[in-house]
């Protein structure tokens, strides 16, 4: 045997055995033998790059990387089907179709929840392939179906010209929940559904992405075939599942009654099924039938998609617990005796909030109906207040945060409830990241994911542990260099420079925004007046209602409110709200180093008094450091100075410039 001889004898082998597994789903040979001899094509191929051929299985791994999805007129438009959501209607339907044809046999399919795509061959080799888009005009996805194991490339005793078929690109279960779970581990945002990790995928301008994510096609419909005639819509199916395609399963039903009888089939075995359903597609089998009938603007009248009522079953609430979410937000939810719904067993159903258990009257020890629709959190529906059992109590969510203690109070005007603890590990992250943030302390390149990285290294527990961090610890963390770390030490050490206002609207006390918090900077003056102030003095600052007072009061009250304040005020951190008669910003653009034991003032004092005067205090000396304060015993910071040719100071001098 040659070369080329072996090349195609393996090129067809593999293809079967590529068939055996992503379609037909009962492979003949081990995973190991599969890879041998794909090993062994590629070598081949290697040797002879002339005969690669488009239906390699060797081109099936992606690579190609686009900028944009280039637009694809339809030949045959997609078109998008009626929803019916009874049986009644379902009769109405049939007829209609029996007025115009007189009898009418129906085909039943599942409703695949994926994404509709037109896949094109000539002569039997795959050239093209389109998502829906409008239905007249789509994207050119071709580079990404390529990655499609379970679609031929090449189809065996095809017809001679043109062929397009129709299909459902969707992401089995499985793939998915995998797909998930390693995103989980990998800190990434997860798919709320098949559905949507199919259509991310589909959408990859990186053909490897598309590629891993393992997606599937199951054809549904033949939207041109030149040169061949069929009468049926089942003869179409089965000449395409002749000819390898993944079809859709479906059965000819002789009447309205049968189709039912399919259709809640397919609803109690959806769980069994390796993607998510979400309807089941009627068709009438006759295509002469359909030209017939054929179509208004929007949908054609010989098909409709019945939708499938949401799920419901009684089950009895054996507790409710509250999970705190990333805001502060307690959501009550019900752990329930498990049941089978829509496919899945549902252990517990969302409560959603305090308004919403009252309005239903949930308790611990009721029955109630749960519902479930797709892959929606099932729901409460209704309390059976027949089977209550003596004893019960109303429920109400605590007013302690379960995670960290701090009370919990209702947003002002909303369902919410929310922990108001500021050092609340639920909320650490988006704390710090508000911490961070441009118009509150403005540290620079702490975002949610550098402030995730570091709560979940330890080190930092609170907004406050930013000022304890040293440059080698933030370096050691995934993805950080030495020169970013030691940037972010410098953006937080600058920000211990921030005017109270910005202080104030960085510990994110509820209802004290932007403008409250320079409201108050401005009357109190510093931050200690503030803690201080009685509520009827709060009150008297423009912005400042009696709700956000007793939230302030309330904020300064607490122990974990406390303790921050106690890491940024050891810190250093700036407290005082720059006084406009003092300032005349004499050192604006000026950074200063203090070293050494200052007689007069404490450093944070005399960092303070800088800031004040629209100047920066750095810790360290570097060329951009305007002057070097040198107290007694000054030591490293002072000879680098005078090796960067940086102008030192004493303190008396100092003095003089403040005057
Ligand atoms: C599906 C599906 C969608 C297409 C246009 C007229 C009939 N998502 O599984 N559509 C159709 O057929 C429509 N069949 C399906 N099975």
């Amino acid at each position: 045997m040659n070369a080329r001889e072996e090349l195609e004898a393996l090129k067809k082998e593999l293809n079967e055995h590529s068939y055996k597994y992503y379609v037909l789903d009962s492979p003949t040979i081990s995973d190991y033998e599969y890879d041998m001899k794909m090993q062994r094509l590629k070598k081949l191929e290697e040797e002879n790059p002339e005969l690669i051929t488009p239906d390699s299985p060797t081109q099936r791994v992606g690579g190609a990387v686009l900028s944009s999805f280039a637009p694809v007129t339809h030949a045959v438009p997609l078109e998008s089907l009626n929803d019916v959501f009874s049986f009644d209607e379902l009769y109405a339907f049939d007829t209609r179709v029996k007025a115009a044809l007189g009898d009418a046999e129906y085909v039943v399919e599942p409703k695949i929840d994926g994404l509709s795509v037109a896949v094109e061959y000539e002569n039997g080799v795959f050239v093209r392939g389109a998502t829906r888009g409008d239905g007249v005009t789509g994207e050119d996805v071709t580079e990404n179906l390529k990655t499609v194991r379970s679609l031929p490339m090449k189809i065996e005793n095809a017809p001679a010209g043109r062929l397009i078929v129709r299909g459902e690109v969707y992401m089995s279960k499985k793939v998915f929940h995998a797909l998930n779970e390693q995103r989980e581990t990998e800190g990434k945002t997860l798919f709320a559904n098949p559905r949507n990790a199919a259509a991310g995928s589909l959408r990859q301008l990186d053909s490897k992405v598309a590629a891993s994510r393992r997606l599937d096609i199951l054809v549904f419909n033949i939207q041109l075939a030149e040169g061949i005639n069929f009468e049926t819509h089942s003869e179409t199916l089965d000449y395409l599942r002749e000819r390898k395609f993944k079809t859709v399963e479906y059965k000819k039903c002789t009447d309205i009654a049968d189709c039912i009888e399919r259709i809640e089939w397919l609803g109690d075995n959806r769980d069994k099924l390796d993607f998510d359903m979400d309807g089941a597609v009627i068709k009438l089998n006759s295509l002469a039938g359909r030209e017939v009938l054929g179509s208004t603007s929007k949908a054609p009248r010989w098909a409709v998609a019945y939708k499938y009522p949401p799920e419901k079953k009684e089950t009895r609430v054996v507790d409710i617990v509250v999970q705190v979410g990333r805001t502060g937000v307690l959501t009550p939810k019900a752990v329930v005796e498990p049941v089978r719904l829509a496919g899945t067993t549902v252990t517990n159903a969302t409560l959603h909030n305090q308004d919403f258990i009252d309005e239903k009257d949930i308790r611990i020890g009721d029955t109630v109906v749960v519902q479930k629709a797709g892959e929606i959190i099932p729901e409460v529906l209704e309390v059976i207040k027949s089977k209550r059992p003596e004893n019960t109590v109303p429920y109400h969510i605590p007013d302690k945060c379960p995670v960290c203690g701090a009370p919990v109070v209702r947003d002002e005007g909303a369902a919410a409830s929310r922990c108001q603890g500021a050092e609340c590990p639920a909320q650490l992250v988006r704390h710090i990241v508000h911490f961070a943030s441009k118009n509150a302390m403005d540290i620079d390149g702490l975002g949610s994911a550098l402030a995730k990285a570091l709560m979940e290294n330890g080190l930092v527990h609170s907004p406050g542990d930013l000022y304890y961090l040293d440059a080698q610890q933030v370096a050691a963390l995934d993805r950080m260099g030495k020169k970013s770390s030691e940037n972010l030490i410098d953006a937080i050490e600058k920000s211990k420079g921030s005017d109270l206002s910005r202080l104030l609207f960085a510990l994110g006390i509820a209802q004290v925004g932007q403008s409250a918090a320079k409201s108050l900077a401005e009357h109190f003056k510093t931050l200690d007046a503030i803690e201080s102030a009685s509520p009827e003095e709060l009150t008297a600052v423009d912005d400042i209602g009696e709700v956000t007072a007793h939230n302030i009061a309330g904020w300064f009250s607490q122990p974990q409110s406390q303790h921050l304040l106690k890491l940024l005020r050891d810190a250093g951190v700036n407290t005082k709200s720059a006084d406009k008669t003092e300032s005349d910003g004499r050192f604006a653009g000026m950074t200063f180093v203090l070293t050494g034991a200052l007689s007069k003032y404490t450093r944070d004092e005399a960092a303070e008094i800088i800031a004040t005067f629209g100047g920066k205090a750095s810790g360290s000396v570097s060329k951009k450091t305007t002057y070097v304060v040198a107290g007694e015993n000054a030591g490293s910071k002072l000879k680098k100075a005078q090796e960067l040719g940086v102008t030192v100071i004493s303190e008396d001098d100092f003095e003089a410039m403040i005057k």
